[in-house]
């Protein structure tokens, strides 16, 4: 007889409040006993919420982002023991992907389901706004005292996300090798670590490189490993484990690099007028932003304005490559860079066409706020079409900000300086704001560039020019 039961968030080593990153099934799934329901991540590793009883998903009680902790209800669950208890042996299934007969295979016990796994791995997608993927069983296969289960690669494993547990994941990922590319040896195409360093022999040998898949099409990279020194023989040393948010960034960061050919034209806009205007505005209404009831007008606020203006007058700019095609979107969500006391975040300020300067720097002041007490949810980081990075309260002349895929340009902004500017006639004084446009070559050639900067120092001289 069928009864509804609810799935809730077993003993998770004490951690509170940990934020779901991906749901894994929705209403009307049917699950095994033990699948996974959820993903969460802590501080130092992502694990799945297990389901306690075979049955079908009636409602999904979380959403991503959500908060658990131990006793959370993350689903309601129509169970039939009778009919889901006892997972039977499952005859060989075939995998969609290789059309390959899949033997059945075995799952760990609740807490070895618990998988820990590396952060830089679903975080990093969470963050780029890609869909996180699922994570493989972990336990090895014909462990003693386990059932077999039926094991469903489709089910499990969305398309072409490699077969491999955790722990080989992270392997792959220190010696910079795309999972993609390794043929898995074990049974249903699992990857070993052995399949990972005959890989990477192979590749030293010349037998083939470590190809990486991008976004366009496909480009091969044939890396080196990283250099190993022991910088102790050398002097004193300290060594500082990295934060999370380094570890998730620098991924990015380094995957974006790597795979966009990046381009960076640099441009001096006049702001004089607007820099004046922004003084006047605060001054005229410092009573109510020392009350807090209005907020100071800062120039990334403005910056954001006329960087819109220029997206919609130059829509490749406000697009993303998706294979063969240019995805151009109408919306207008534009990303600043952040800095925070554990790393560098990009909050996302949405529809930003549709706001006011004065909005846009109350909201960008409540996102960086948030950004600073590591409070941003996943969502407030997500869907940007657009990012500015500016260094310029801090300094500098110029910069190479690297482009936040799957975007494909990105506006640094260094400190304004009095400059002597040639009107033709004489030098006059201006407050010159540098920027440096860096740009996905794919998509947007030099030319373009050079328009899109143009006219951003256009509207920045003269924001009027953002009404025509
Ligand atoms: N030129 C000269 N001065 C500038 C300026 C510019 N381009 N931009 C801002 N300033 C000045 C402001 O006038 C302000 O001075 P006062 O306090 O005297 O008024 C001060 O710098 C702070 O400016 P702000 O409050 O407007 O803040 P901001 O817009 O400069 O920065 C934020 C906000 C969230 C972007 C910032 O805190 C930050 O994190 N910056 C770093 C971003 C970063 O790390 N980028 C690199 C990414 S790649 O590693």
């Amino acid at each position: 007889m069928a009864e509804l039961k609810e799935a809730r968030v077993p003993d998770i080593g004490g951690h509170g409040d940990v934020p779901v990153i991906e749901l894994l099934v929705k209403p009307g799934d049917t699950v095994a006993k033990d699948q996974g329901l959820v993903t969460l991540e802590s501080d130092k590793a992502t694990m799945e919420v297990p389901s306690p009883f075979a049955g079908v998903v009636k409602e999904v009680k979380v959403k991503l982002g959500d908060a658990v902790s131990e006793g959370t209800v993350v689903a309601v669950i129509e169970s039939d023991d009778a009919a889901h208890a006892e997972p039977v042996p499952a005859p060989p299934v075939a995998s969609a992907e290789t059309g390959a007969k899949v033997e059945p295979t075995a799952v760990a016990p609740v807490p070895d389901r618990l998988a820990q796994q590396s952060v830089a791995q679903a975080p990093a997608a969470v963050e780029s706004g890609a869909p996180v993927p699922a994570l493989a069983p972990v336990a090895e296969p014909g462990q003693p005292g386990i059932p077999p289960m039926r094991f469903e690669a489709d089910a499990v494993l969305p398309a072409k996300v490699p077969y491999a547990s955790p722990a080989v994941r992270l392997f792959a990922r220190e010696l910079g090798v795309d999972l993609d590319q390794v043929a898995g040896s074990e049974r249903g195409g699992r990857i070993s670590k052995e399949d990972v360093q005959k890989f990477v022999k192979s590749a030293l040998a010349g037998g083939g490189v470590a190809p990486v898949a991008a976004a366009g099409g496909g480009s091969g990279l044939n890396l080196i490993p990283w250099p190993k020194v022991d910088f102790a023989k050398f002097g004193a040393i300290e060594t500082r484990p990295l934060s999370r948010i380094q570890k998730i960034s620098g991924a990015n960061l380094a995957r974006n690099w790597a795979m966009i050919p990046h381009v960076t034209q640099h441009d001096d806009a006049d702001i004089t007028e607007l820099e004046a205007l922004r003084v006047a505005l605060n001054e005229e209404n410092a009573k109510a932003i020392a009350a807090g009831k209005a907020g100071k007008l800062t120039m990334l606020a403005f910056l954001i304005k006329a960087c819109v203006a220029a997206l919609q007058k130059f829509p490749t700019f406000n697009a993303s490559l998706d294979g063969d095609n240019l995805v151009l979107k109408q919306y207008f969500h534009i990303g600043f860079a952040a800095d925070t006391p554990n790393g560098l975040v990009v909050p996302v300020l949405r529809d930003a066409d549709q706001k006011g300067v004065a909005q846009i720097a109350k909201e960008m002041g409540e996102l960086a706020a948030l950004a600073r007490d590591g409070k941003l949810k996943p969502e407030q980081m997500q869907g940007g079409c657009f990012t500015i990075s500016s260094l310029g309260g801090i300094g500098g002349t110029a910069f190479t900000p690297i482009i936040n895929a799957p975007e494909v340009a990105i506006l640094g902004v260094s400190k304004s300086e009095m400059k002597p500017v040639w009107n033709g006639e004489k030098f006059k004084p201006r407050l010159m704001l540098p920027l440096s446009l860096s740009y996905d070559h794919r998509v947007i050639d030099g030319a373009a560039a050079a328009r899109f900067t143009t006219y951003l120092g256009q509207l920045l001289a003269d924001l009027r020019r953002a009404m025509l």
